[in-house]
């Protein structure tokens, strides 16, 4: 089991003992791996669900991601500005013939730098330990994921549900009588869970049914349950924002800084984002009793979003680590969900672990598979697109053990998107990789062909086997990821340039607030032309 490798390695840390399942267990607030050769690969692991997973050129440094404006909502801002290749909690480089070599941390609030030939990891506060593995990445990353469960624990849920979600059709342009057509329309399709997605709510802060849903949350679920479907609900319980009640009544529950300016959890909805405190005794109380609420309402399926703002760096009303005062909080939202599926999102990844059922492994699909724009201006891969999507999920599917690994949902209908055929299955196959299989697609949008595709699809299980990093036989099928996921080339001088203006742009307010003017317009003009 153990790689000669190890043998090889100039190993700095606190202590050093070997592993019970073979590598090295160190300790250490700061290690370093030395390497016996300087490594071309490096796989950088993203801090929440739409953070960038992949495996990098080790020598190219990635530019920062813009905009600015967004860095909480795309990467660990604390290491936005990091040019050399790192990531969270873990890190690994390629050592050969599909061999790697691993430095993973197995307590929270730490990070992994690669400075030429040494692998560094370091805990952004006390100490704590790390493994060290080498050998066929598909195993060391097993042993890796089997020593986090014995620390955080795994979701408790058996099966992932099949989900149908209102998100990537209706966007937040959702309303009572439209979700009842739509509801009726599924008919005889196997969906065990009906999410209503954003645009249910007053605001982000004030969770109660806005005039869109006369009959409330409460109403809602019980038709929804009529149909022997669970019903199920989006929030994100930890966002507050300025047009608020919830902002105006407690600004002293919302996360600062040590100079007492409120922390930036981005900017979304037109609108600036800051975050619950959630070492505050009464903004956990507060929390607690929203999700017993969203529970009596009738809601067994919660889906809680936007969580990586709980775990921004700032300082709280207990003196705890970022990821620490976290999880602290998402243990209070489990206990107060009860027996709820819980399906985190926009969450950081490892803090979550043992405390929910299904975690958003990846950005968010879109209509389209990539575009320039984000790709070449922004160089940013954490903004919505599928192949954005593609790309991160895979890279994560080795959470399964601990997890319910949702890469996002998959789509059968050609209308509303510009996905070709290949692209459309490339997602299908995707979900089944992943276990989690979930659609937005709105009955009057399939043609009988793609409704038969959809039902057929949730209602058979093909097996799946992993044979490479990319590589996977679905039902006996050979399916390689590798061709569509590749990170483009880095922009040239000109688009640099470009994306300086363009990133400028996005981080000022009024612009974003425009853009999503815009974006909310387009819904709307959709909807109107194909009625659903
Ligand atoms: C609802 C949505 C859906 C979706 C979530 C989340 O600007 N951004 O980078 C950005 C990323 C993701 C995002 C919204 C904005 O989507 O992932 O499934 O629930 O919120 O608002």
């Amino acid at each position: 089991m153990t790689d000669n490798l190890l043998t090889q390695l100039a190993i700095t840390s606190d202590s050093t003992r070997p592993g019970r399942n073979g590598g090295m267990i160190l300790t250490g607030a700061r290690v370093s791996v030395g390497l016996p050769f300087e490594p071309a690969r490096f796989l950088r692991h993203g801090w929440q669900s739409w953070s960038l997973t992949a495996w990098t050129d080790a020598a190219g440094r990635l530019p920062r991601t813009r905009p600015t404006l967004l860095y909480p909502m795309h990467t660990d801002p604390r290491y936005a500005g990091e040019k050399r290749p790192n990531g969270s909690w873990y890190g690994a480089v390629e050592t050969g013939e599909g061999r790697v070599l691993l430095l993973g941390a197995l307590d929270l609030e730490s990070h992994v730098l690669l400075d030429g030939r040494s692998l560094t990891g370091r805990y952004e506060s006390g100490t704590g330990e790390w493994f060290v593995a080498a050998g066929e990445e598909g195993e060391v990353l097993a042993r890796y994921a089997a020593l986090l469960a014995e620390r955080l624990g795994r979701g408790r849920a058996e099966k992932p549900p099949r989900v149908w979600c209102s998100w990537y059709s209706l966007y937040t342009e959702i309303h009572e009588g439209q979700l009842l057509k739509i509801l009726a329309d599924l008919g005889d399709l196997p969906f065990d869970v009906f999410q209503i997605d954003d645009g249910w709510q007053k605001g982000i802060g004030d969770w109660e049914p806005n005039a869109k849903f006369p009959s409330g949350m409460d109403g809602m679920a019980a038709r929804i349950k009529a149909t022997g479907r669970t019903a199920g609900l989006w929030l994100a319980p930890l966002l507050v924002v300025p047009t608020s009640e919830l902002f105006r009544q407690h600004p002293d529950w919302l996360l600062r800084d040590a100079r007492g300016r409120l922390v930036s959890a981005g900017f979304n909805w037109g609108e600036a984002m800051f975050t619950l405190d959630t070492t505050h005794p009464e903004a956990l109380a507060w929390l607690a009793g929203l999700m017993q609420k969203v529970r009596a309402w009738g809601y067994d399926y919660v889906k809680l979003d936007f969580l990586y703002a709980g775990a921004l760096p700032g300082k709280r009303h207990t003196d705890l680590p970022r990821e620490a005062a976290f999880r602290q909080g998402l243990q209070t939202i489990r206990t107060a969900l009860g027996d709820a599926y819980f399906l985190t999102c926009g969450t950081p990844i490892f803090p979550s672990l043992g405390l929910c059922d299904g975690m958003r492994v990846g950005p968010d699909v879109a209509g389209h598979w990539q575009s320039r724009r984000d790709d070449q201006v922004l160089v940013n891969f954490a903004i919505p697109g599928s192949r954005n999507a593609l790309r991160t999920s895979l890279n994560r599917l080795w959470l399964q053990p601990l997890v319910h690994t949702d890469p996002d949902v998959i789509y059968f209908r050609r209308a509303q998107t510009s996905l070709t055929d290949e692209q459309r299955s490339l997602l299908q196959d995707l979900g089944r990789a992943a276990g989690f299989r979930a659609t937005s697609d709105v009955p009057a949008w399939l043609s009988a062909e793609e409704r038969q595709a959809l039902k057929t699809y949730f209602e058979t299980e093909p097996e799946v086997e992993r044979t490479g990093r990319t590589a996977f036989r679905i039902g006996g099928r050979a399916v390689d990821f590798a061709p569509h996921i590749n990170l483009p080339p880095l922009p040239g001088f000109f688009t640099r340039l470009e994306g300086a203006l363009v990133g400028g742009l996005a981080s000022v307010p009024i612009v974003m607030r425009t853009f999503d003017a815009l974006g909310q317009q387009g819904v709307k003009k959709t909807l109107d032309q194909h009625p659903v």
